[in-house]
């Protein structure tokens, strides 16, 4: 991408568009577009033409979406669905009116069949029947890459769709009833130690095994891709290496010198026993993560501890 470039970051006050932004302006990049929701309502078709008729970027990196844990996809499962269809679909067809010069759609490893072979290889997209609690987040991701894969054979357009695994990393969400597991627990524990409280809970069995890419290192693979990669096909951004949920606390336990009990909540749903992803091809092209897991919890843990969080 030229240093001038208009780019457009969807999403940019998420985790992940931030972090995309952070890493543009880190390597100068100084045409860097925005809009928050109040001003341009990504699910509204009307907002979303007028915008690219107006702007005309020449780069999109497609990290808008209603994101969120296990409970709040299970929770919200038509609003999961309706809004990143609604965002997918605008963007990418604003894209190709506008003929952009390319767009980077992010989806995320959820999209991947249950029970698929570990690690997870792109090639298994639609091999079989999905995790029943974030069903109705992985289809309308799925219908994010077909968008690309279509709009590239009818059209020629040069969309790329990326994979990412579990983020952590700034700007991450920290609402027990939203978030993801390591904020989660981040807080938990957290709250915890400062208040001296004998036990956390988590959620679950704690034997569910998930990957964890720090959100820099995800930025940073977004530009990679975005400069180097053009095939229809898409491609999976991980660590290559998993842990359970109890020892991911044992780690955060760990990181902030809490010296209290895990209580499990069986009520709680242990979902995707495992979806580590196969990162083979992305190495292959000469990227790899930066970021160890627990030299991150220790970096986002630095964060936490200067938060406040409501009792
Ligand atoms: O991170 P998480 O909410 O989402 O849950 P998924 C991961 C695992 O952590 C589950 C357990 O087995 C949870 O039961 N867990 C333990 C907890 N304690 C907690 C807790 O306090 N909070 C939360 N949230 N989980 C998401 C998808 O699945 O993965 C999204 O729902 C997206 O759509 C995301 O794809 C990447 O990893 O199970």
């Amino acid at each position: 991408m030229e240093k001038n470039a208009k780019i457009f970051v969807a999403g940019h006050r998420g985790m992940v568009g931030s972090a995309i932004v952070r890493r543009l302006e880190q390597l100068g990049y100084r045409n860097i577009i925005t809009r928050s929701s109040s001003e341009v309502d990504l699910r509204n078709q009307h907002q979303v033409f007028s915008f690219f008729e107006q702007e005309k970027p020449d780069y999109v990196f497609l990290a808008a979406a209603k994101v969120g844990g296990i409970y709040a996809n299970n929770k919200y499962r038509a609003e999961f669905l309706y809004d990143n269809l609604l965002i997918e679909a605008n963007v990418i067809h604003a894209s190709y009116l506008n003929n952009i010069k390319k767009l980077l759609f992010l989806g995320s490893s959820c999209i991947y069949p249950r029970m698929a072979p570990q690690p997870l290889k792109e090639s298994y997209l639609l091999t079989g029947p999905l995790e029943y609690t974030n069903e109705p987040y992985a289809i309308a991701k799925i219908a994010g890459i077909k968008l690309c894969e279509s709009y590239r054979d009818q059209y020629g357009c040069n969309y790329i769709s990326v994979m990412p695994t579990n983020l952590y990393g700034p700007n991450d969400n920290y609402d027990l009833a939203k978030s993801h597991v390591l904020p989660a627990l981040l807080r938990k524990i957290h709250t915890a130690k400062v208040n001296n409280i004998p036990a956390v809970e988590v959620w679950g069995s704690g034997t569910p095994l998930r990957e964890f890419l720090h959100v820099d290192d995800l930025a940073e693979a977004c530009l990679f891709l975005m400069e180097n990669y053009h095939e229809a096909e898409l491609v999976n951004i991980g660590t290559g290496t998993d842990i359970s949920t109890k020892n991911l606390a044992m780690l955060i336990m760990k990181v902030a010198n809490y010296k209290g009990e895990i209580k499990f909540d069986s009520t709680k749903p242990d979902g995707t026993p495992r979806k580590l992803m196969d990162v083979s091809k992305l190495m292959a092209l000469g990227w790899k993560p930066k970021i160890s897991l627990e030299e991150g919890v220790r970096m986002v843990y630095k964060d936490v501890e200067q938060m406040q969080f409501a009792e």
